[in-house]
């Protein structure tokens, strides 16, 4: 048995109850063997074993009073990851199906993510079983409230620096900050995904869609073409989404499905991106709304998203929402680059799916980078408590997500990891991602 595939064994024995888990270390340890071969110091240190091993998880209570003056209870959690190369980084998602698995997969990818911006972010996730859907904005509050109330010991600019993700949005943000800065009495950049009045960047909000969207186009110049005139699926109608449609509309292309966990809009002449602004953004409303808007559009409920016929997919709602008879699909459909805005909307068979028939496939902690990226340019832009300009911050993020192309392409490269008639981007990413947190590990000894 090969060095990753002990530590695979033992990692699936110990953590049997957290399938997500299980699925993203599978992904990255399968990838690293050819790494390790030319790297024996790495096993005589034990690195794998200590990187798959969180550095510390922190869970809490948090209870907080409803509308009706009812105590409920949720649960609070904060994996903190991997701090080899700079403070624990990453989102706090807000969803009832949040448990120390799922943040723990989040937490696992967000190393290997963090590494490749070449920015100074370790890994690190969170968030609560919380549902944000149907609250009041007092219940939110209250909710945030008590969540900070607690979090806060565990954090700070230099130490942990949280932000948004599935249900975590200005708005929980802002309440958060308020809770940390009354009772730290200290105004720092310790969340990111702040108001512009307040500390926040500019390009924040658009930065995961608009990112997505920069890495795609390079996979598309790769096959020697661009996003003019191409047919894009988005699924999901969040933050990612919004603006991954935003940026392909930009470029010339055209979205013509959204989604959202109740069901799927197809707009043939093109998604009307403020309609969906208003129903998602000031409205908190349901996909299903855009039929008002657009008499044209039709609404399925349920799933079958990928079943619409698209030059370039990208999956940017939640994880493993892309599955093996959905790639058929996008295969047979003749899909050629799907581009991952979600953390792990793909399953294993699905994206191999993908790749051995010839769809070139970038996995999310890639492709979907340019969030926690432009989260670290809020973090230096507070350190010198300077703003920069929305076409500065947009340059910097452009770049970064040129420099991830070019970095995980290189290492397939490097490792001779063709798939399909494609680079294994696949391979190329978590290679490329380890390495570095490997090394800063290697140089800082047995902790
Ligand atoms: P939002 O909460 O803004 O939007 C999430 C979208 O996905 C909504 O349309 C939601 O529908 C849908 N969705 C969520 N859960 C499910 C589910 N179980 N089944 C079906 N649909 C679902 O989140 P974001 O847009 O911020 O995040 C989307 C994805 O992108 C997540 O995987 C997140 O981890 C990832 N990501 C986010 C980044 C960011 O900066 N925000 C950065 C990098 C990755 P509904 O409203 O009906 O629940
Ligand atoms: O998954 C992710 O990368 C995020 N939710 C963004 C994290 C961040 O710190 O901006």
């Amino acid at each position: 048995m090969s060095y990753s595939e002990k530590v695979l064994e033992q990692l699936k024995q110990k953590n049997s109850s957290e399938p997500e888990f299980i699925q993203a270390a599978t992904e990255v340890l399968e990838s690293l063997q050819p790494v390790l071969d030319k790297h024996p110091e790495y096993e005589a240190a034990s690195l794998l074993e200590r990187l798959v091993e969180p550095e510390r998880q922190i869970m809490f209570r948090v209870p907080w009073v409803d509308d009706n003056g009812k105590v409920q209870v949720n649960r609070g959690f904060r994996v903190q990851y991997n701090s080899a190369i700079g403070p624990y980084k990453g989102g706090l998602r807000l969803h009832p199906s949040v448990n120390l698995g799922i943040i723990k997969f989040l937490g696992f990818e967000q190393i290997f993510k963090n590494s490749l911006t070449g920015l100074p972010i370790g890994g690190g996730k969170g968030g609560s079983d919380f549902d944000p859907k149907g609250k009041s904005d007092r219940e939110v509050m209250a909710f945030c409230q008590s969540f900070m109330t607690e979090l806060y010991r565990h954090i700070g600019a230099d130490t942990d620096v949280p932000a948004g993700d599935i249900g975590t949005g200005a708005r929980e943000i802002g309440f958060m900050y308020g809770q940390y800065k009354r009772i730290r009495d200290c105004y720092e950049g310790v969340l990111t995904g702040k108001g512009l009045t307040w500390g926040g960047s500019l390009v924040r909000t658009e930065a995961t869609g608009y990112g997505l969207v920069y890495f795609a186009n390079e996979m598309l110049k790769e096959k020697g073409t661009d996003f003019a005139g191409k047919t894009v699926v988005v699924s999901g109608s969040g933050n990612v989404a919004i603006y991954a449609t935003e940026k392909v509309h930009q470029l010339g292309g055209k979205v013509v499905a959204l989604s959202d966990s109740n069901g799927w809009i197809y707009d043939e002449e093109g998604i009307d991106l403020a309609a969906v602004k208003e129903i998602k953004e000031v409205k908190r409303g349901r996909i299903k709304e855009y039929l008002q808007y657009r008499l044209n559009a039709k609404y399925t409920e349920g799933k079958g998203i990928w079943s619409v016929k698209c030059d370039v997919a990208l999956p940017c709602a939640t994880q493993n929402e892309l599955l093996i008879d959905d790639a058929k699909m996008l295969v047979a459909n003749g899909c050629k680059v799907v581009a991952e805005g979600a953390n792990m909307p793909t399953t294993l068979d699905a994206t191999k799916y993908l790749q051995e028939n010839g769809v070139y496939f970038a996995p999310g902690k890639a492709s979907n980078a340019g969030g926690v990226a432009t989260s670290a340019l809020e973090m230096s832009q507070n350190s010198q408590r300077l703003s920069w300009t929305f076409e500065e911050v947009d340059a910097k993020l452009h770049d970064i997500m040129v420099n991830i192309y070019k970095s995980a392409s290189a290492a397939a490269d490097e490792y001779g990891a063709q798939v399909g008639g494609n680079k294994n981007l696949v391979l190329g990413a978590n290679v490329a991602g380890f390495l570095k947190v490997a090394d800063a590990m290697m140089a800082q000894g047995i902790v």
